[in-house]
């Protein structure tokens, strides 16, 4: 377990490596292009390499900072357009010169496959074969239109440093996917060996409404690693994204969320409780993503009112049908659905009209400054007038301080989770609380 646990770092530090060593070799090679530009004053040529300029060290710092999916979604599809510009107007194959730029496409169609690998078909089976169409068409003719106004002789050296950088990239990319790969094949391991061993317990953060009495509560997994402690949702989670483990995770959380409803049915102070589950995106693309919730509603015999499930706004970004498809068959099931971290995505109001939701979730940024910030403090009064107009409830997480409270009640939202009332919570410890706080409601 130790050494898989220390190699899952391993890897990760060494694809942060490899990106970094990438980005800035882009960075740095079309800076020299974006002068050498300069000096013979071609300015398209020099707006050009200097647009590549900015796009890789964006790049390289993003990857400094460990955002990976923003280089996924906007830098390297912009490079790619970047690039093919440069070939078709800049790299126009001469009697003396062939073309060269052309080359960095084999080891990008590659790595499109890489940073792609979870996404939708189209873009993990359709990127590769769209950067691969690009070569093929500007590998076996010279179309394009030259405005390099560089010499024959420039261009013949260039063409050696070009074709080489594109080596030196094949071979990079070929240790990503490696990294990558390993990394994955590791983390798989390590969580299906906890799911197994029951290292995953579900913690349960309470819900209050404004007397104070515990409406319900939010489940919260937490992995306790024998070696390593408590590992962080926010890391596991998005690494169980990455296989199919997130499945089998999300199945283990669901049965045992409906599991403990079943529990608390059985007695008089906690029959009233309703448990939120928080959904991941890929969990809920899963065609049988309906069926099983239902299964297990089945199986358990809960009443399906009490189980809400918490989606958030990312999964708008994916087929709007599909997901109102599902949110349908989920309701007419009885299911409550939550939208979690209101405010922080692709917040469309249409959206949130359209489906058919039970519950908005402030989110804990705006929460959290909503006593300093203005702009924080507004977003929050529109976002409980907006749950007040469609008629659903309305909660705040990450309330922390009296303050905080007093402000979201004063705009009507009365119910709230955070510290101020308590930390998720083991069983024990969330039913105590709630036998605590059964004042009036
Ligand atoms: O639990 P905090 O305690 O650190 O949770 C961090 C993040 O992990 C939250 O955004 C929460 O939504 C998410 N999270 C926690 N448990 C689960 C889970 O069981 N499934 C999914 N999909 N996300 C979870
Ligand atoms: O994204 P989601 O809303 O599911 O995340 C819930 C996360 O918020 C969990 O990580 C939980 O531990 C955390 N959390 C719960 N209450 C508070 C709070 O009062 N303050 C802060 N900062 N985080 C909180
Ligand atoms: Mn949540």
């Amino acid at each position: 377990m130790t050494i898989e646990s220390r190699s899952i770092d391993q890897y990760k530090d060494k694809l942060t490596y490899l990106l970094k060593v990438a980005t800035i070799v882009i960075a740095v090679v079309s800076m020299v292009w974006t002068t050498f530009y300069f000096f013979i004053q071609n300015w398209l040529g020099v707006a050009m390499e200097g647009v590549l300029t900015v796009q890789g060290y964006m790049a390289y710092w993003y990857t400094k900072r460990n955002n990976t999916k923003i280089i996924a979604d906007e830098y390297f599809p912009l490079i790619f357009i970047m690039v093919a510009l440069v070939c078709f107007f800049f790299d126009v194959p001469t009697a003396a010169v062939s073309r060269s730029n052309h080359y960095y496409f084999l080891p990008m169609a590659l790595y499109a496959y890489v940073i792609y690998q979870d996404d939708h078909a189209y873009l993990k089976i359709g990127m590769p074969i769209l950067i691969s169409l690009v070569f093929l068409v500007l590998a076996s003719s010279n179309y394009g239109i030259n405005l390099s106004e560089a010499t024959t002789q420039h261009r013949l050296i260039a063409a050696w440093i070009t074709n080489s950088i594109a080596i030196i990239f094949l071979f990079l990319v070929a240790l990503i996917m490696q990294s990558d790969f390993k990394m994955r094949h590791i983390l798989e391991l390590e969580l299906s060996n906890a799911l197994l061993k029951n290292e995953l317990l579900l913690y349960y953060q309470p819900q209050v409404n404004e007397h104070g009495k515990t409406l319900g509560a939010e489940v919260l997994t937490r992995w306790f690693h024998p070696k390593f402690g408590n590992v962080p949702p926010d890391e596991f989670i998005p690494l169980a994204e990455k296989t199919d483990l997130i499945l089998h995770l999300s199945k283990h959380v669901l049965v045992s969320a409906c599991n403990q409803l079943a529990i608390w049915a059985k007695t008089k102070e906690t029959a009233h409780l309703n448990l939120s589950v928080n959904i991941s995106v890929k969990q809920f693309l899963d065609p049988d993503f309906v069926h099983n919730i239902i299964r297990i509603i089945d199986d358990s015999k809960i009443d399906a009112h009490k189980l809400q499930l918490e989606i958030t706004e990312s999964i708008f970004a994916h087929d709007l049908d599909d997901i109102k498809v599902k949110l349908a068959q989920l309701k007419e099931r009885g299911v409550r659905l939550s939208l979690d971290d209101f405010g922080t995505g692709y917040s469309n109001l249409t959206y949130v009209k359209n489906l058919p939701l039970d519950e908005l979730k402030i989110d804990k940024s705006f929460v959290k400054d909503v006593l300093s910030n203005v702009s924080a403090a507004s977003i929050t009064k529109v976002v409980i007038s907006l749950a007040h107009e469609l008629h659903i409830t309305i909660i705040a997480e990450g309330v922390e301080t009296h303050e905080q409270r007093q402000f979201l009640v004063e705009n009507g939202c009365l119910n709230f989770q955070g510290y101020l009332y308590s930390k998720p919570l083991p069983i024990n410890e969330f039913n105590a609380f709630v036998l605590a706080h059964q004042t009036s409601g």
